[in-house]
């Protein structure tokens, strides 16, 4: 007897969700990711993600066993506090000379589509030479794609030696950005590879960057959060979501 009024109330408490998080437009995928809730979406799942990482909590969270490298004398921080893009804590990463300090995902089952989102922010984004920000790598580790922050703030984003740089507004100094990836393994030199910026969760309707003269042929098994020479301070990442579909709309 009590069956209907409960279906009721489940189907209240759920509308806002679905508002707050039902994808507009034509994005291929709505990904609602994840990890920790926030105003406005109650999604606390990563499920369907390869990676989901929001840095909440001591450590990595969601059971994620990422690995640090730091060269010389940079800083990576897991813990990072300073504003923090989503949640309480995001990573921090920064180098100080000539360093390159690096965060490594565990590795994920290889899959020739990759979707990748996550939340970027720099100190300084108009560096004295361009810099690695996201890398994506194949089983052997070598590099397949990867982000760059040029010296104006655009970004350029390599598949193989095939590249194409935006044109849009520029990172600018201590603004979060979201980044949207999108890598498809080509055979030859027709892979495809997308860029999509945005100041806030909503994925645009528009790319900033649509490639398709890629020239890297395998599958993705990591990603790996990079810092470039920065001695002024640093580059932030927070919710790092990869999947094997292009990810659409996240939360807040
Ligand atoms: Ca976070
Ligand atoms: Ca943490």
């Amino acid at each position: 007897m009590r069956t209907k009024p409960v279906a009721f109330l489940a189907l209240i408490l759920l509308l806002p969700w679905l508002s707050a998080c039902t994808e507009s437009g034509a994005m291929p995928v709505t990904m609602l990711g994840g990890g920790v809730t926030a105003a406005g979406c109650a999604d606390s799942s990563c499920t369907g993600f390869l990676i989901c990482q929001n840095f909440e909590g001591t450590g990595y969270d969601n059971s994620e066993s990422w690995s640090e490298y730091i060269p010389v004398d940079g800083v990576l921080d897991e813990d990072d506090t300073t504003t923090p893009m989503r949640g309480s804590q995001q990573l921090k990463n920064a180098g100080a000379s000539s360093d390159y300090p690096v965060a490594t995902s565990p590795s994920f089952t290889g899959s020739s589509t990759i979707g990748f989102h996550l939340r970027y922010r720099a100190t300084d984004s108009t560096p004295a030479s361009a810099r690695y920000m996201v890398s994506l790598h194949d089983s052997g580790d070598a590099v397949v794609m990867h982000l760059d922050i040029r010296t104006n703030g655009e970004i350029r984003v390599y598949h193989g030696t095939g590249y194409a740089t935006t044109t849009d507004t520029p990172v600018a100094d201590g603004t979060m950005v979201h980044l949207w990836g999108y890598y498809v393994a080509g055979s030859g030199a027709d892979g495809v590879y997308k860029l999509y910026k945005s100041a806030n969760s909503t994925k645009p309707e528009s790319e900033s960057i649509d490639g398709s003269n890629g020239t890297s042929t395998a599958d993705v098994e990591v990603i790996k959060l990079w810092e470039y020479n920065n001695e002024t301070g640093g580059a932030y990442f927070d919710q790092v979501l990869v999947s094997t579909a292009e990810i659409g709309t996240v939360c807040d």
